[in-house]
């Protein structure tokens, strides 16, 4: 049986909700971040030496990373449910997205963390105004402008279609939701993305991505 390895308010809440979606049963085991550092325990490291969620072990395979993971459980456990068919445009569009959520989407979300978090750290009071002068310089000049591109993009991408991929639900979807609802947590999805709204006002009503909030827990990406 699959065992997923999950961190408190993390993009671990993704595998559940694939794993519901699906109906194939799981084990849960929770890891708690640090109150102070939000750092992974180094018992989740003792699974993978990286410790980051997810993680997933079956049976001797461990695997990591979410866009991994979600291959590895589709491959193994999806008899093809949650996919497009192989060598279609949806399929292309589908490995795209997968990869897109984390490769693309994600590390201008993270830097937006980053250096809005650093001017609050303990520090020098004489460098402080100087630290907090630096962030926001490059908050407003490159990290704002690039989520604001991404979400444009995003937000036209569904205008002519219901999903990711095209009219199906899939995967993919569960893999973007992770950066869009981190963007809505921190304030920069607004009445100019109506569809991207939308889609996480119908991801929200699936019964599978309840169910998996019930099992993994609080998630308020805003912390
Ligand atoms: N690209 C990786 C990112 C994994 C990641 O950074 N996970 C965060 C949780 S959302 C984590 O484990 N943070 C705790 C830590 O870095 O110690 C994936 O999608 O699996």
């Amino acid at each position: 049986m699959i065992t997923i390895h999950h961190l408190n308010n993390s993009r671990s809440q993704r595998i559940l909700w694939l794993l519901e979606e699906l109906e194939i049963p799981y084990e849960l085991k929770f890891y708690q971040r640090d109150a102070k550092t939000m750092l992974a325990p180094q018992a989740l490291r003792d699974i993978h030496p990286l410790g980051k969620s997810p993680v997933i072990t079956d049976d001797k395979n461990t695997v990591a990373e979410s866009g991994a993971i979600i291959e590895y459980i589709l491959k193994n456990y999806g008899d093809n449910r949650l996919r497009p068919a192989p060598n279609t445009p949806e399929d292309l569009r589908f490995t795209y997205w997968l990869h897109y959520a984390e490769g693309s989407a994600m590390p201008p979300l993270v830097l937006s963390l980053i250096f809005s978090q650093a001017p609050k750290q303990p520090m020098l009071f004489l460098v402080q105004p100087i630290i907090k002068a630096f962030c926001e310089k490059v908050l407003t000049t490159y990290v704002n402008p690039q989520i604001n591109m991404h979400i444009d993009f995003m937000e036209s991408e569904l205008k002519n279609r219901l999903w990711f991929t095209g009219e199906e639900f899939s995967a993919a979807d569960i893999q973007i939701s992770f950066p869009l609802e981190a963007a809505a947590a921190r304030g920069s999805l607004n009445s100019k993305h109506p569809n991207l709204l939308n889609f996480l006002e119908r991801i929200h009503a699936r019964e599978p991505y309840k169910e998996a909030l019930k099992r993994g827990g609080a998630y308020n990406l805003l912390s």
